[in-house]
């Protein structure tokens, strides 16, 4: 049988400046800061010129975003797992931009309780108004803050107001 040895001394504690642990906090505190607080989405690539100015707004304001192209229609599963999850994430606000009958904000608003602002953008007909009032006019209770058609830059502004309540 064998002998377990005993260390009769107590080994000290490990400089916490100096001690593994340290170093991983200090990944994480980097990796923190560079966690996305606001969520851009659009339903389509063809979006990405017209919700460009809610991220350079952002930026302006050092607040990071992440661009993602996801559709209500085309991609349910995706814009579901991505709204349920934003929150764990860090993000703070999602702001969704669509066109024509635009269902991605209100859905976006169902999966979360983070604010949700919706960008509405000008289709081929109507004049914008089909978006914006698929984004405008969301039963009570699943709330999508609406700017103007094409306004973008807007939903970049009231993001950044938000986070800083
Ligand atoms: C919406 O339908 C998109 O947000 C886009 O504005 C519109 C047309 O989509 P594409 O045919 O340009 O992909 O889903």
């Amino acid at each position: 049988m064998s002998e377990i040895s005993q260390d009769p001394t107590p080994t000290p504690p490990p400089d916490l400046e100096q001690s593994p642990m340290a170093e991983e906090l200090g990944k994480i505190e980097t990796i923190d800061a560079e966690t996305p607080l606001v969520g851009i989405i659009m339903g389509s690539k063809n979006d990405m010129e017209k919700m460009e100015p809610a991220e350079k707004y952002l930026r302006e304001q050092g607040i990071l975003a992440e661009v993602r192209v996801m559709s209500a229609h085309r991609d349910p599963e995706l814009v579901r797992e991505y709204c349920q999850n934003a929150r764990m994430r860090g993000l703070k606000v999602i702001i969704a931009g669509a066109g024509m009958s635009a269902a991605l904000p209100g859905v976006a608003a169902a999966h979360t309780d983070l604010p949700v602002i919706g960008v509405p953008i000008l289709g081929k007909s109507l004049g914008g108004l089909d978006a914006l009032l698929s984004a405008v006019q969301m039963p009570p209770g699943i709330p999508v803050a609406c700017v103007a058609i094409d306004g973008a830059k807007n939903a970049g502004v009231l993001a950044t107001r938000i986070i800083n309540v």
